[in-house]
């Protein structure tokens, strides 16, 4: 099959857009498609070689339509500023996961996107060289579409292929301020998809120096998740829960999501404490 795209080393549409954008947005393919017979610059006899639509790696949106075969696939989406934990989070949920920590009659059916987990979950692991340390920061870059991890698990009624978004905090930041903004493409395009949302709180940031505009982002992003998700599934999560948030500021917090999103489930993490070898995922209510 030739491809049809111009851009030199991209696949698509048999792999993801080496530009990461949206086949019909990026430039090279529509230049591609309308001289579809001129050969490629370079390794034109590549593709024949390539065995899967993936490389383990993030993907990005075309490669959901891989899975979407076997099973509904869910996506989930990590709304959340900047630097407020979203990729740790998912890392420690990969290593839990992978430890067999998991709810009981949940069990790992696979991943394509196994490189991808270990790219963000590898520096949270103990070697024998070095102690853990916390995920690279996820650069905002220009994309408009966001890495995607994929896990599938059984439970004992069917299979469940999640699809999580591991997407820069400025695009919810922008977001959360206007809807329309050109920076917000990317949380436009996962707002529109997306099953369930996951809107991150961030312990550390709701206590530090600028608690005050961490409070009232994090409120924007409510009020907007709350403008969007139609009924869609909402959960608050508190992340790095090592940190202690007074009464106040997390009674402001639910109220603002009581009334964004009327009553939602809580959940806090603290990777720290996955750090230190122990772990807390525990539901609303055990936390006041
Ligand atoms: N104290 C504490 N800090 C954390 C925790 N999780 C993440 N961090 C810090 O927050 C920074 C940003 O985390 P990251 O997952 O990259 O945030 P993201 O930008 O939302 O993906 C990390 O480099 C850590 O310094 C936690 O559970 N406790
Ligand atoms: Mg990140």
């Amino acid at each position: 099959m030739s491809s049809a795209c111009s851009h030199r080393g991209c696949h698509a549409p048999t792999m993801t857009c080496v530009r990461g954008e949206a086949f019909e947005d990026c430039p090279h393919w529509a230049a591609g498609a309308s001289t579809t017979e001129t050969p490629k610059e370079a390794d034109s006899g590549s593709e024949q070689k390539l065995p899967f639509p993936w490389t383990g790696n993030v993907m990005g949106p075309a490669d959901i339509s891989y899975l979407a075969g076997a099973s509904k696939v869910k996506l989930l989406t990590l709304a959340g500023a900047s630097d407020a934990g979203k990729t740790s989070l998912l890392a420690s949920f990969y290593l839990l996961i992978a430890r067999g920590i998991r709810p009981a009659g949940v069990e790992f059916a696979g991943s394509v996107t196994l490189e991808g987990w270990e790219n963000i979950a590898g520096s949270l692991r103990w070697t024998s060289s070095s102690g853990p340390s916390f995920p690279p920061h996820t650069s905002s870059g220009s994309g408009r579409h966001p890495g995607m991890l994929h896990l599938s698990l059984d439970t004992p009624q069917s299979r469940c292929d999640l699809v999580a978004a591991d997407a820069p905090g400025e695009w919810f930041s922008f977001w959360a301020s206007n809807q329309a903004s050109p920076q917000a493409e990317g949380a436009r395009w996962l707002s529109e998809r997306t099953d369930v949302f996951l809107v991150i709180a961030d312990s550390q940031a709701l206590v530090g120096a600028k608690r005050g505009e961490t409070r009232a982002a994090l409120v924007n992003l409510l009020r907007r998740v709350g403008a969007e998700a139609a009924g869609r599934p909402v959960a608050l999560v508190w992340t790095k829960c090592d940190v202690a948030v007074p009464a106040v500021m997390k009674t402001q917090i639910r109220e603002a999501a009581q009334r964004s999103l009327g009553d939602i489930p809580e959940f806090r993490v603290s990777m720290l404490r996955l750090l230190v070898r122990r772990h807390e995922i525990v539901g609303r209510g055990s936390w006041n």
